[in-house]
């Protein structure tokens, strides 16, 4: 399904269909035997994306394994984005228990403003999957700042989900923030974009996920921020002429529960989907990197669009002009975030000095490598 012409998913609000439990009755096996009833519950996902993006595959992977896990009793269904209508009828839906699960990203921030932690630049590290560990270590998953302020709002986060770095497009190269003068670049809807965009010297404008293949062709937006994937799939990268790569972010989604729905699962459920969703860090890693480096390749053998890969000098004058927007974050957020901010830069640097030592108590054995290799070749 393609929502490139605009935006068509006006609420199918099918939840009645969704969820709740439904007796069967399976088909006794002798003329004899009892039948057994057994009771089959389903669990609706609402997902922010259509088929064949990294939150459908999550999704179905999910969904494979809770019924394995479950011997059966719990099947999951999918809502692919424009099922539930747009991105906050989603986050509606599942605080209102109308959907028990859901994906939330950059959109989520009006909901949850904490969340607008995951569109800071220059955060995290270089290493995709290190980030993915360091969200999804309990310090940070099960931080209870971060469980709070969903909970505060009738959600339980149940794991972070990244899904590739954040690439700009646009129809001009973009290599310094002079480039971003007068630039329409779209964001999601959350301030901390807006405030980030605007230091970088663009002019963010906000606008429904459907709705921006229309945006770019009729030249109402000039740039867009998407990961990989979603540039070939929505189609986007056909209205646009350079994609750039400035690894300032990665685009990161939260999967979260209804409050009241998750409170009320057994504890045996409970453990069920904390394992699912601990099995599936590597799993998603994988999915995400793959799917990137793929639809890149489609990507450049179906455009002449141009690449633009930043070196480090260029990354930095934009690193420079995103670090008060994480003052603009705190005031935002107030005393809860920042505590939750200050956690995910303090893990960032407990990474990155691990990494550090790692290399350094590498290096003498590395040096007597080569010392060993130098004898070997005057030999
Ligand atoms: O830009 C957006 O609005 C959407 N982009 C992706 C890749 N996923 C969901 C999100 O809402």
């Amino acid at each position: 399904m393609k929502l490139r012409n605009g935006f068509m998913g006006m609420a199918v609000l099918a939840l009645a269909a969704c969820g709740g439990d439904e007796p069967t009755t399976a088909a006794p096996e002798t003329a004899a035997a009892e039948p057994v009833e057994t009771t089959v519950q389903t669990w609706g996902i609402g997902l922010e994306e259509i088929e064949g993006s990294v939150q459908y595959e999550y999704g179905a992977k999910f969904a494979e394994l809770i019924n394995e896990k479950t011997d059966g009793e719990v099947e999951v269904k999918l809502y692919p984005y424009g099922q539930l209508g747009g991105l906050t009828d989603i986050y509606d839906q599942v605080q209102a228990g109308a959907v028990e699960l859901a994906f939330g990203s950059g959109f989520l921030g009006g909901t949850v403003p904490e969340s607008q932690l995951f569109s800071l630049n220059f955060v995290l590290t270089d290493d995709e999957m290190k980030n993915t560990q360091i969200l999804n270590d309990s310090a940070f998953r099960k931080n209870e700042d971060l469980v709070e302020s969903f909970r505060e709002r009738d959600l339980q986060p149940l794991a972070i989900v990244p899904e590739g770095w954040q690439v700009w497009s646009a129809n001009k190269a973009i290599r310094t923030p002079a480039d971003f003068d007068g630039v329409a670049i779209r964001t999601m809807d959350n301030r901390l974009l807006r405030e980030t965009y605007s230091a970088y010297g663009a002019d963010p404008t906000t606008m429904e996920y459907g709705e921006l293949f229309s945006g770019m062709q009729l030249g109402q937006l000039d740039a867009n921020i998407q990961p990989v994937f979603a540039h070939q799939e929505m189609d986007f990268y056909q209205v646009q002429d350079y994609l750039i790569f400035a690894n300032q972010a990665q685009f990161i989604a939260t999967f979260m529960a209804n409050k009241g729905w998750y409170d009320g699962l057994s504890e045996e459920y409970k453990d069920v989907v904390d394992e699912t969703v601990v099995e599936l860090v590597p799993y998603i890693h994988d999915v995400q990197v793959r799917l990137n480096e793929e639809r890149l390749k489609t990507i450049t053998e179906n455009s002449d669009i141009e690449l633009v890969y930043l070196t480090s000098e260029e990354r930095q004058a934009f690193r420079d002009l995103s670090l008060p927007v994480r003052d603009t974050f705190a005031e935002m957020v107030g005393e809860r975030g920042t505590r939750l901010m200050n956690v995910l830069i303090e893990q960032v640097v407990k990474a990155d000095v691990a990494d550090i030592a790692a290399l350094a108590a590498a290096e003498p054995e590395t040096e007597m490598m080569e010392t060993e290799t130098e004898e070997a070749a005057a030999q």
